[in-house]
């Protein structure tokens, strides 16, 4: 398996290039995110922005992209930080303004710690700045600083300011080739990995033991890193939609939910199954899963170009209230359940959501007025999404079938929507009940 190639520089051009084109006599700022303290000396582990990642490929902190349009002379800058031998020599190796000037093919280099005085030279012309306030708190309060005046608004500085995920949305949201082959390497990681562990699930002392066993096989197999924090939820934590793995043993007779996924450079996958540890689902807990399973194939089989995710969702919805009326636990007809939304009591979130560089990918939305949401617009081919329709109980819940009460259980895959239809990049992980069962006892070998 391929997996550890970045994607290649003239892609990024390409992209940044893409970005200059919408932004003809206009500027564009992107930065990294700042690096978390954890205490003292310590950081959390660096997480990128992810349109700077798009537009750069660099994992570095301190790092910027500036984008000034032209209908002549469009340029790329970018600022990073200069090699420092002593900072280096605790904090890692530096890409440096040397390598990136090499590598990089944007038309300057500059050293980060010139920002705050180059930024208002090279913006001074442009009347409007894309810009996406939340990511640097102190860069937004330096650009707000340079904006603000007490008489006039300032014509040498922009006076427009629009977010610039406005500009990358539209083009993350269609994955390219290079993308999707990630997307497909992270699906199939997290495919062996969800395999190697569920036939081993036994073995596993508490959640945490089994959140970190899957993630070793994740790095086994050429993660990179997590997709997101590891939801290992034993019994009644599967209730809890994004439960933290705890020393909770995994007990014979429970059910055990497992949400994870592998990120292979920047790419995530996202899955989920829900398991028996005895081997044997109970029936309740077969009714359940079997009610997940059917509304999950029902947003599977609907996805496909041309419909939308709230027209996917709306199907699932569909599905969910079926059961929940057959099997009584709301005793009401599936109509009326559907009508007076009493399902969001037990399937309370989202069919699915967007999948790419981050696990809950960014929307694109049309700036109509009113504007449309991104789970209004139309499917095309390269739209990356997961499914994951879930019912959850609470175990205090008296209005629930008692036999019913403290199980929770969601089942997820991650779709491609291809010209034809839709490719399930992650159906290599057994999902039918049957199968699930198999595994638990070591029959699907
Ligand atoms: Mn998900």
């Amino acid at each position: 398996m391929k997996h550890n190639s970045k994607i290649p520089e003239n892609i990024y051009a390409k992209r940044r290039a893409q970005i200059l084109a919408q932004i003809k006599g206009e500027a564009a700022l992107f930065c990294a995110l700042p690096e978390k303290g954890r205490e003292r000396d310590m950081y959390y582990e660096f997480q990128q922005d992810a349109n700077l990642y798009y537009l750069t490929g660099i994992e570095e902190p301190q790092t910027a992209l500036l984008m000034l349009g032209s209908n002549t002379k469009p340029r790329s800058i970018l600022f990073l930080r200069e090699k420092d031998p002593y900072k280096e020599q605790w904090q890692g190796v530096r890409l440096g303004l040397k390598i990136a000037k090499a590598q990089i093919k944007v038309d300057l280099v500059l050293d980060i710690a010139s920002l705050k005085t180059e930024l208002p030279k090279f913006l001074a012309p442009y009347p409007c700045l894309h810009y996406t306030p939340g990511v640097d708190v102190k860069l937004d309060q330096f650009i707000l600083s340079l904006a603000q005046t007490l008489n006039a608004p300032r014509c040498n500085f922009p006076s427009a300011f629009v977010d610039a995920r406005l500009l990358t949305a539209p083009l993350r949201w269609v994955k390219d080739k290079e993308e999707i082959k990630r997307l497909k390497q992270a699906a199939a990681i997290t495919a062996i990995s969800f395999y190697e562990v569920g036939i081993n699930l036994r073995n596993f002392a508490t959640e945490l033991h089994c959140a970190k066993a899957l993630e070793e096989k994740f790095y086994k197999y050429g993660a990179t890193r997590l997709a997101f924090p590891s939801i290992v939820a034993a019994a009644d934590h599967a209730t809890y939609l994004h439960h933290v793995p705890q020393k909770t043993p995994l007990k014979s007779g429970g059910l055990v939910l497992i949400d994870a996924g592998a990120n292979v450079n920047g790419y995530c996958a996202d899955v989920t199954r829900t398991f028996p540890l005895s081997g044997k689902f109970s029936k309740p807990q077969a009714q359940i899963y079997q009610a997940v399973y059917r509304a999950l194939q029902t947003g599977i089989k609907k996805a496909r170009p041309g419909v939308t995710m709230s027209m996917i969702h709306q199907a699932v919805v569909k599905d969910i209230c079926a059961s929940l009326a057959v099997l009584k636990i709301i005793k009401s007809s599936a109509a009326k359940i559907e009508k007076d939304k009493s399902y969001q009591r037990y399937f309370m979130h989202r069919a699915g959501h967007w999948l790419g560089l981050e696990a809950h990918d960014i929307s694109p939305i049309v700036t109509s007025f009113p504007q449309v949401h991104g789970y209004d617009l139309k499917l095309v081919p390269g739209n990356v999404l997961t499914m994951e329709p879930g019912l959850y109980f609470d175990p205090g819940d008296k209005s629930v079938p008692q036999e019913y009460r403290g199980l929770g259980i969601r089942l997820e895959e991650d779709i491609l929507i291809t010209k034809a239809g839709r490719d399930v990049l992650t159906d290599c992980i057994p999902i039918k009940l049957t199968d699930i069962e198999n595994i638990c006892t070591g029959r699907l070998l």
